[in-house]
């Protein structure tokens, strides 16, 4: 989670990475601020004479300061919420968040006074980023700004403390101690989705999880209107328009581009889909589930239909098994520190440090008992230098020893650019930070597992037997592509106006069959708010960054295997141990923000375009198989 520049409401970014998203347009070789700051209002302390390059300096030196200690007590009031979620700590994080807001207000103000000055290009991108960072602009009048930090505050916390707790008869097979009272929260519901394989069973979940946000809309349509006032007080169209602006490029530019990677990986989700579909058909009968229709979105193992690995014993090819880490972690007695361990031990391989001592002490790695947490995993940089932490509430299985690896991935990401400038001190677009550790996941072979003892060693698996590691890597990867994208797709229209509040619902299911090609297994009405019941929403957190990092993290991928000269499939491909890719991955960390993206892109893989050939081809003989496997089958959905 961390900071933001303009007047913002950073609790958005409290959660994932952290860092916030600063802006990225490229910047002037040289010029005047003035077009970073338009629209600010009216500006303060103008001067007679006009102010020098060197005045600017001075501004920004001072800005940097002012921020960066704003950043680290709201950053710190944020953590103090999301370990322990009581109405004291909630109003803290809240006021934390409005003076930071006033801050970022009050120097975007003062920074119309250089509108004319001609400075660097360095001091050019700073000024770029004063102005593009915050996930969601505040108005600046005092009443607006605090509304819609209370808003989202609201929003986090009623996700944060959800449960569901059924009314009358339940189908639920949810084990609780004798006497406690049946309420479940999402931990606890997510794992008895993923594992229970009974249609009603798993239909009364999935509703159960979704009441916990239907009071949320309320909260969310003002937040809606607020957020877009800030926005237009900063400049842009709207909310989602400045979220848009922070890639190097136009905004609508940018949804072209997100539009065209679509474009590049639609085939291979659609021949995923309709194999899955295919045996969802078998298991549930093909009156559950259409042969030729949307697949129902309580089926697929996963509370938002993101993350398909729950129903891999439903997928798997007959004969063909994927490595059982659940099984491997549990029997080999590891316990949540020595995960963490483990995905340390990746990263000294590369050659980086250890985490510092302090990371083992502040983290929360576990779900206390006793007090509501934000348990939706985050990985936290607190005094922006070494205090760095994760929060989890982490179980023994496959998926969280995969989560481990993506959060410190955000971790060694700041630990790495803490060298720079204030405003630097971000990746170089936020698809990169979230895909920094999934990189490292991808190098979580069996290869690897063997290596570190996690797996008996027997011989090296044939190339020929590609299908199982493929189809477990895609039922996390390939089932979450339009995922990635469909969400803010939802929020740019809600923020353009395009959708009004009674058919914010609507919209949602219309995006998620165009895209995802589900439909909600029972019917929803105008009250629901489902899009609610996902963190991100929830939070504020922008999510486009995460399909770009499903992209990116591919694009890593391949580069960095070249780099250590691999041979053979990809997917077999392990960075571990090799300190030439981490050479490579540490100079890219280093550069942080100081760059447009495709400089950072090309320093670490050649390449100076965002390019799905590179999850294609690692998926490229799985992709073949299914389309043989789907023989027959009438792909797509009407
Ligand atoms: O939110 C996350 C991370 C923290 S930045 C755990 N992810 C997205 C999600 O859970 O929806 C990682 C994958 C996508
Ligand atoms: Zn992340």
């Amino acid at each position: 989670m961390k900071k933001s520049l303009v007047a913002p409401l950073l609790l958005a970014l409290a959660g994932c990475p952290g860092p916030n998203p600063r802006g990225v347009e490229v910047p002037p070789t040289s010029g005047a601020p003035a077009a970073l700051v338009q629209g600010q209002g009216t500006p303060v302390a103008q001067t007679k004479k006009a102010p020098s390059a060197e005045d600017a300096q001075v501004f920004l030196v001072k800005a940097e300061q002012d921020l960066l200690a704003q950043w680290i007590r709201t950053e710190r009031a944020e953590w103090i919420k999301s370990t322990n979620i009581t109405h004291d700590t909630t109003q803290a994080a809240a006021a934390a968040q409005e003076a930071l807001a006033a801050t970022i207000t009050r120097l975007a103000q003062e920074a119309m006074r250089f509108r004319d000055t001609s400075v660097s290009a360095d001091l050019a991108r700073k000024f770029k980023l004063l102005r593009l960072s915050p996930p969601l602009a505040a108005p600046a009048n005092p009443a607006g700004r605090a509304a819609v930090a209370r808003a989202v505050v609201t929003q986090q916390a009623m996700y944060g403390k959800g449960r569901y707790c059924p009314q009358g008869k339940s189908q639920l097979r949810i084990r609780t101690k004798k006497g406690a009272k049946r309420c479940y929260d999402l931990g606890q519901l997510s794992e008895r989705l993923g594992k229970s394989r009974n249609y009603a069973e798993l239909e009364e979940i999935w509703r159960g999880w979704r009441q916990v946000s239907r009071p949320m809309r309320a909260h969310f349509e003002r937040y809606v209107e607020l957020a877009n006032q800030g926005a237009r007080e900063l400049g842009f169209a709207d909310a989602g328009a400045l979220w848009r602006s922070r890639f190097d490029m136009n905004p609508a530019d940018f949804e072209q581009e997100v539009d065209r990677l679509w474009l590049q990986v639609k085939p291979l989700y659609t021949q995923l889909h309709c194999y899955a579909r295919a045996k969802l058909a078998q298991r549930y009968g093909d009156k559950k589930v259409s042969s030729t229709g949307p697949i129902p979105a309580h089926l697929l193992g996963n509370m938002w239909a993101q993350d398909w690995s729950y129903i891999s014993d439903l997928l798997m090819p007959k004969g063909r098994r994927g490595v059982d880490l659940d099984g491997a972690l549990k029997r080999k007695g590891v316990d949540a520190v020595k995960m963490v361990r483990y995905a340390e031990g990746f990263f000294t391989s590369l050659g980086m440090d250890k985490l510092p001592s302090s990371f083992w002490k502040r983290s929360m790695l576990t779900k206390p008992v006793g007090r509501d947490v934000v348990c939706h995993a985050s990985a936290w940089d607190v005094d922006m230098v070494d205090d760095l932490r994760i929060k989890m509430c982490i179980k023994i299985n496959g998926e969280d020893f995969s989560t481990i690896h993506h959060e410190l991935g955000h971790i060694y990401y700041y630990h790495y650019y803490k060298e720079l400038s204030p405003l630097y001190r971000d990746s170089a677009n936020k698809g990169f930070h979230e895909g920094l550790g999934d990189t490292i996941s991808l190098s979580v072979t069996s290869g690897y597992l063997q290596k570190v003892g996690l797996l008996a060693s027997k011989k090296k698996v044939a190339s020929k037997d590609a299908i199982a590691p493929l189809m477990a890597r895609a039922l996390e990867k390939v089932a979450f592509l339009p995922f990635g994208i469909l969400i803010d797709k939802w929020r740019w229209d809600v923020f353009a106006g395009k959708v009004k509040s009674a058919d914010y619902n609507k919209h949602w299911w219309k995006l998620r069959h165009h895209y995802q090609g589900i439909v909600p297994p029972t019917p929803r009405s105008a009250e629901d708010f489902d899009p609610g019941a996902k963190y991100h929403i929830a939070a504020n957190v922008p999510y486009a960054r995460y399909f770009l990092a499903a992209i990116l993290q591919f694009q890593f991928h391949r580069a960095l295997c070249k780099t250590i000269g691999h041979e053979g499939p990809l997917h077999e491909c392990s960075i571990y141990g090799n300190k030439k890719a981490g050479a490579r991955l540490m100079a890219m960390m280093k550069l942080g923000l100081s760059q447009p993206w495709p400089d950072a892109l090309e320093a670490l893989t050649g390449e100076r375009q965002m390019d799905a050939s590179a999850i294609l081809g690692y998926f490229e003989p799985l992709h073949q198989w299914l389309k043989e496997q789907n023989k027959g089958r009438q792909c797509g959905w009407k």
